[in-house]
């Protein structure tokens, strides 16, 4: 029934990029007692134990049952100082302690007034008391209206680990309790991932890059376009290796030329002291069509390249000329939208086809209105330069996501839990009206339209009519977008349940909240390297749980006990149980790649098994499609990259035509009928992943005056009277929020840096477009679709104003416990 989830589809991702990866492991079985790192043995009162996280591998010393230093992997090339806060976040202030339930709710249930969620008001009830609770409203909701009443599409960045992996275990109950409504795709990639399989017959985002070492030995230029590696490279989505950055190292070692493509002089500006292009933001489709467009007038573009390994560059030149529309996508034209001087735009178009160049991408530029166009316009661009397949050469979509480019080891691949597949689903679900799954950005359209239809990548279906959601391992209250138009939204459902370790929003909104444990807790297995399977990391319980805190599949076990579906949930095993299953389905499939591995109870001890690298540090991606397109074609309906694409064009959306095309988003900085005069860069956090640890003591280390910082031109903030350091309001139609502005060139004029991930804090929840006193800058931004083709979400679609903020002197509150939590 349900289809693949974003969160399942990056694991099964990163799973499949290893298989489908031809490695010759063959002779090169040998697996030597070298390569198996010394790691911990289990929790214990005092000692150290070797763990894992988003942030990497790192050893923990316990003092009498408590952690006290996190000290990372000695082979990690570059840990993060965010593990302090790693650390921190066991213990922090925000953790929630206790199962509770929202007064009203338990006294009136569904009858609650809704529009009163997130005032504070719980109640500490047992355990035994939530999960009847829980029990009983999935039963109600199933028997009454259905499984496509019941949103179990929970998505975001829960922990890594095989076993508790929340998101799969909240499905694989929900899938026992009958069935429900699934999320498709994800807030990373979702335009990207729907338009590259068109293009390139594939989804390339999740995928490996030409390995580092090929780029550092080949690479002449090397642009990182809306790219910041070494900020967004810190965390992976299974256990990072960090290999990014001895690649980055590498390319700077050499002396490779890099140009940055950033509005803002981010981490890698400045790292490779790197010439730095500052497009307005929303613009890249325009600078790169008039970097096209300065192939073609002087007559720079690969025709060899363009001819054998491409289709329909001939329906898109018309429009590149202007023949098509009379408006020549020139240099001078781009200019005028992206504020680049046209010069240098040229002498960018020039440059590239001048020397081997490798265009590494971001994701922000797909993250916006009509984010399809951007990565098609690269790819396009890209095989105009005519290097696509050579070493070195060409573009790359994942050099700044979870260390893409990291040489593939030989190693087998890490299986997990399942969510159980299809207790529902098929025709007769469908019929039953709802759809199985909607694009996962989709959840406050369809909450507003029940039955009403709507549009993806060629298909059409009708929202469901959704009354309960369940969330774990995902904080919507942080990633999604417009604040104040989703809560309105979510008045629309009988009951939210929310399982988190922490008190996010999400937390404070739900009706039933559950206290989860953090991944140091509990045992687990995990995958080190998400491109580079670099070995598989035993992720040892550090502490004993906290509070009353339990795991998620301790919690999910529960209830589908209370469900009559115990036995089919655990299916007799237990926790190490499960994690040696895991293991033991490695080593089968190592075992016929030639790759020896030890037994569990030796893997368990050591806590580290390490893989040999051998083809993997010098795949080239495309080099076998660009030598012979005709043997080994793409997955797209030519078989070669899809400049024109005849599918598109059948689907006849207004707002994704069939060849890329620059097209006016909703609101841009000096756009036509710009109602606001600054541009909000809400981009991923430096010291943060998202919202996870902005609870923690690393807040003290940029907070502005308690506030999240805004970062600002000083011509801008001199225009307004605003020195650094002073409290701001940032408003728009949407919303008003509150930050602390930092005074600094790095951001152009015009635009403004509030990263996303800062906890929402209404001043009065009760009203809706309230002033949020620390800083969400979700609060703000656009909830409209990419297109109809992706439906992905616009996170860096938005303009604001920004004033000195004058009003009553307010106290953040969002980083402690509601009062009778404590
Ligand atoms: P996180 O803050 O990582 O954000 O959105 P996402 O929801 O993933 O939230 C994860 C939550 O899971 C945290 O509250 C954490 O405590 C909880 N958690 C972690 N482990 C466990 C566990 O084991 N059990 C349970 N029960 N809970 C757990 C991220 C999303 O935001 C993403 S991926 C992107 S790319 C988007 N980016 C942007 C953007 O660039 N700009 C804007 N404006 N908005 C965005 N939103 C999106
Ligand atoms: P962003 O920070 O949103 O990261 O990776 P992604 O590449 O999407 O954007 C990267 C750069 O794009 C920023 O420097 C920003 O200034 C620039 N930019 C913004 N708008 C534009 C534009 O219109 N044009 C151009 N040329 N540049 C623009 C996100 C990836 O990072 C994802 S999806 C996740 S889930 C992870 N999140 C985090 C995280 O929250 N924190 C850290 N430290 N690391 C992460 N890595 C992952
Ligand atoms: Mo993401």
């Amino acid at each position: 029934m349900t289809k693949i989830s974003g969160n399942d589809l990056r694991a099964e991702l990163s799973r499949r990029a290893f298989l489908s990866y031809s490695v010759a492991a063959g002779a090169l079985g040998l697996f030597g007692p070298s390569l198996l790192a010394k790691g911990a043995h289990a929790a214990e009162a005092n000692g150290a134990v070797m763990s894992g996280s988003h942030w990497g591998i790192f050893t923990a010393k316990v003092e009498e049952g408590r952690a006290t230093a996190f000290t990372p992997w000695e082979k990690d090339p570059h840990p993060t100082p965010m593990l302090e806060g790693v650390l921190d976040s066991i213990y922090s202030p925000s953790r929630i302690k206790y199962p509770m339930v929202r007064r009203e709710y338990l006294e009136k249930g569904i009858e609650a007034d809704r529009s009163t969620r997130g005032n504070g008001d719980f109640v500490r009830v047992s355990w035994d008391q939530a999960l009847d609770l829980i029990a009983k409203e999935i039963q109600r909701v199933e028997t009454t209206y259905g499984p496509q009443a019941v949103f179990g599409g929970s998505y975001g960045w829960k922990s890594p680990g095989r076993l508790h992996n929340c998101t799969t275990l909240l499905r694989r109950m929900l899938n026992l309790a009958g069935g429900f409504v699934n999320g498709t795709g994800d807030y990373s990639t979702a335009a990207a991932q729907v338009i590259m399989p068109h293009v390139m017959g594939t989804l390339e985002v999740y995928e490996q890059q030409t390995a580092w070492p090929v780029v550092a030995e080949n690479t002449e230029l090397m642009v990182f376009w809306a790219a910041d590696p070494i900020k967004t490279n810190q965390i992976g989505w299974v256990i990072p290796e960090h290999g990014g950055y001895t690649g980055l190292a590498a390319l700077k070692a050499k002396g490779t030329k890099v140009i940055v493509i950033d509005p803002v002089r981010t981490a890698t500006v400045d790292y490779f002291d790197a010439e730095h292009i500052q497009p307005k933001p929303q613009t890249d489709v325009a600078l790169m069509l008039g970097m096209a467009h300065t192939l073609v007038s002087e007559n720079l573009h690969d025709t060899e390249f363009l001819d054998n390994n491409t289709s329909g560059f001939d329906k898109f030149l018309p429009y590149l000329t202007g023949d098509a529309d009379g408006t020549p996508k020139s240099a001078e034209w781009a200019a005028e939208i992206c504020g680049v001087p046209a010069e240098t735009i040229k002498d960018l178009a020039r440059r590239l086809t001048g020397s081997r160049s490798m265009l590494a991408a971001g994701w922000s530029m797909q993250r916006m209105h009509h984010g399809e166009q951007a990565h098609w316009m690269l790819v396009t661009l890209a095989s105009m330069i005519g290097q696509i397949g050579l070493p070195g050469g060409g573009f790359g979509l994942s050099y700044h996501y979870s260390n893409g480019g990291t040489p593939s080891t030989d190693g087998p691949a890490l299986s997990g839990i399942t969510d159980g597949g299809a207790a529902a689903g098929g025709p007769e679900w469908l019929a039953a009206s709802g759809a199985a799954s909607i694009p996962v950005a989709r959840v406050v359209e369809m909450l507003e339209n029940p039955g009403v239809e709507f549009d993806f990548n060629g298909t059409r279906s009708t929202y469901p009519d959704i009354k309960l959601a369940y969330w774990v391992g995902g904080n919507p209250f942080t990633h999604h977008q417009d604040r104040n138009r989703m809560l309105k939204a979510w008045e629309k459902l009988d009951t939210f349940i929310v399982h988190d370790f922490q008190w996010t929003a999400t937390a404070r909104h739900a009706d039933i909240i559950l206290p989860a444990t953090t991944s140091y807790e509990r045992n687990d297995i995990e995958t080190i390297g998400d491109y580079s399977n670099l070995g598989i990391l035993a992720m040892k319980q550090v502490v004993a749980p906290l509070y009353e805190a339990k795991n998620d599949y301790d919690i999910f076990e529960a209830l589908s006990d209370k469900l009559g579906k115990k036995a089919a949930f655990n299916e007799g095993k237990d926790e190490m149980g499960w994690i040696q299953s895991f293991y033991e389905a490695a080593a089968k499939q190592g075992k016929a790649k030639g790759v020896e591995m030890p037994d569990f109870e030796t893997f368990w001890a050591d806590g580290i098994v390490e893989f040999p690298v051998t083809t993997g540090a010098s795949y080239v991606r495309y080099a076998e499609f660009r030598e012979d397109p005709l043997l080994n074609p793409l997955g797209t309906p030519t078989g070669l990259i899809e400049i024109y694409s005849k599918n598109i064009e059948k689907m006849g959306y207004d707002d994704c035509p069939a060849h890329p095309t620059w097209m006016e988003p909703l609101e841009r900085l000096d756009g036509p009928g710009a109602k606001f005069p600054l541009h909000v860069a809400a981009s991923h956090p430096f010291n943060r992943l998202h919202s996870q640890l902005n609870g923690t003591v690393l807040r003290e280390g940029y907070a502005i005056v308690g506030h999240e910082p805004c970062l600002m031109n000083p011509e801008d903030a001199a225009a307004r009277g605003i020195a650094d350091g002073d409290v701001v309001r940032v408003y728009n139609d949407r919303g008003q929020i509150l930050t602390g502005v930092k005074v600094t060139d790095a951001v152009m004029k015009g635009v403004i840096q509030i990263y996303e991930g800062g906890w929402y804090d209404p001043l009065d929840p009760a009203e809706k477009g309230t002033l949020d006193k620390y800083g969400d800058a979700n609060v703000l931004t656009a909830d409209i679709p990419t297109s109809k083709l992706g439906q992905g979400n616009c996170g860096q679609t938005v303009i604001a104003e920004v004033e000195k903020y004058t009003g009553p002197e307010v106290t953040v509150t969002a980083f402690t416990a509601p009062a009778a939590a404590e």
